[in-house]
């Protein structure tokens, strides 16, 4: 019986001790992934997209590779050495950033300019008659819009002979016809030309301040993401905070830049920009110009320079793009007649459209010089530069709030 007892106590222990060591060993031993699993995740890969204004100028390509001198022979007489930003884009070419898909509306962004004329539409619709309040309010309403004299005389002149001949007989008819012929007036050919051969070259004139630069550095992004190869031409040498801006535009466009010295010649750099464009097998040159001048020769004489410059083979200059200030009024007409009889100017930038309530200053351009007003802008964004829409423009000055 002691015997047997003995057996059953050990055996007792023996057991304990056995299930507590499994149990320890459980605790300890880490568990072991099923074979079935994989041993990392993998690493996620998807990332929002940025919106094209979001880029930080520091995203953009390895930057900095600077090149060589362009050679003794490549350069006119009296040219700073050249040097150049990394030409890889940091987007893929056609595919981002989409800069269709952020397209910023013109009238939303006018909605200053709305306001301003509702009050006389709003006025003029009330009365529903024609009688001489209404010409005067719209008189009033043009000239404040910008639209200036001669072209206010001009569409007025040709809507009273419609009532006249009876064609429009209330108000909301007659604001309908002022809309068709402004439509009308600011009617164009708004395409920008790309050479059939040889190196484009698209040179930007203003005078300082307009916005030249920053228009380049949104056309460039725009013309890239088409999947031309662009290069950015710092013709403003008047300063070099002018070239470092023009290189940061270049940067998130994923274009090239090209530069001279501070103070240097402007059609030496231009010319420079089209040979290394062509030597790179790029088909646009973007030309930024001064809107001022280190020296007391003539801006136009300067302008018409670099323009010959930017001519020889195998530059062609296809657009000369007067960029005006929406908000500088009358002025900008001026300014229009000046550039137009110098430099042959193929077309007009609106820029900051958003930031005035007028604006009208582009129908007597148009009425004026029969310049088309190929692109606004409508902000600092990179994305905010439209081509211009005559109808949506109008509309938004003349539509309801
Ligand atoms: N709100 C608004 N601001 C703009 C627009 N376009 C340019 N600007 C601003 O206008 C200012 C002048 O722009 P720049 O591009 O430097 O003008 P610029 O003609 O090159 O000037 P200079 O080099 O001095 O001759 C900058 O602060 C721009 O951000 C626009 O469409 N809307
Ligand atoms: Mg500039």
């Amino acid at each position: 019986m002691l015997i047997l007892t003995i057996v059953v106590v050990v055996v007792a222990l023996a057991t304990l001790a056995t299930t507590g060591f499994v149990v320890v060993t459980r605790r300890r031993l880490p568990r072991k992934p099923p074979e079935s699993l994989p041993k990392r995740l993998p690493a996620r890969t998807e990332t929002p997209r940025p919106r094209p204004d979001e880029i930080p100028p520091a995203r953009a390509g390895p930057v900095g590779t600077v090149a060589p001198p362009a050679t003794a022979e490549e350069v006119p007489a009296g040219v700073s050495p050249v040097g150049e930003v990394g030409v890889e884009p940091d987007v893929e070419v056609g595919v981002e950033p989409d800069v269709e898909a952020e397209r910023p509306r013109i009238r939303d962004r006018m909605a200053r300019a709305r306001t301003l004329l509702s009050g006389y539409l709003g006025s003029v619709r009330s009365r529903g008659k024609i009688d001489d309040s209404t010409w005067e309010e719209l008189e009033e309403a043009l000239i404040l819009a910008d639209v200036g004299v001669l072209a206010t005389t001009r569409l007025l002149d040709g809507l009273r002979l419609k009532v006249k001949a009876g064609e429009v007989t209330e108000a909301e008819s007659l604001i309908a016809a002022l809309r068709s012929d402004l439509v009308d007036v600011l009617a164009g050919d708004r395409e920008l030309r790309m050479a059939p051969e040889g190196t484009t070259v698209w040179l930007f004139v203003g005078v300082n301040g307009v916005g030249k630069t920053t228009t380049i550095g949104k056309v460039g992004l725009q013309e890239v993401s088409k999947g031309h190869r662009v290069v950015m031409a710092a013709g403003d040498t008047f300063r070099a905070a002018a070239a470092d801006q023009l290189e940061m535009w270049a940067q998130r466009a994923g274009a090239s830049a090209v530069r001279g010295n501070e103070g240097g010649d402007p059609g030496a750099v231009v010319f420079d920009a089209v040979q290394h464009a062509a030597a790179r097998g790029c088909d646009l040159v973007l030309a930024d110009t001064a809107g001022r001048l280190h020296t007391k020769t003539n801006l136009m004489e300067e302008l018409k320079k670099v323009r010959r410059v930017a001519e020889r083979p195998p530059g062609m200059v296809m657009e000369t793009l007067l960029v005006i200030d929406a908000t500088t009024g009358q002025n900008g007409l001026i300014q229009a007649r000046q550039f137009a009889s110098a430099v042959g100017v193929t077309g007009v930038v609106l820029t900051k459209l958003d930031g005035t309530a007028k604006g009208g200053i582009v129908v007597a351009i148009a009425d004026d010089l029969a310049i088309p007003i190929k692109l606004v802008g409508l902000g600092e964004g990179v994305g905010d530069l439209v081509e211009f829409d005559a109808a949506e423009f109008v509309d938004a000055l003349l539509a309801p709030q």
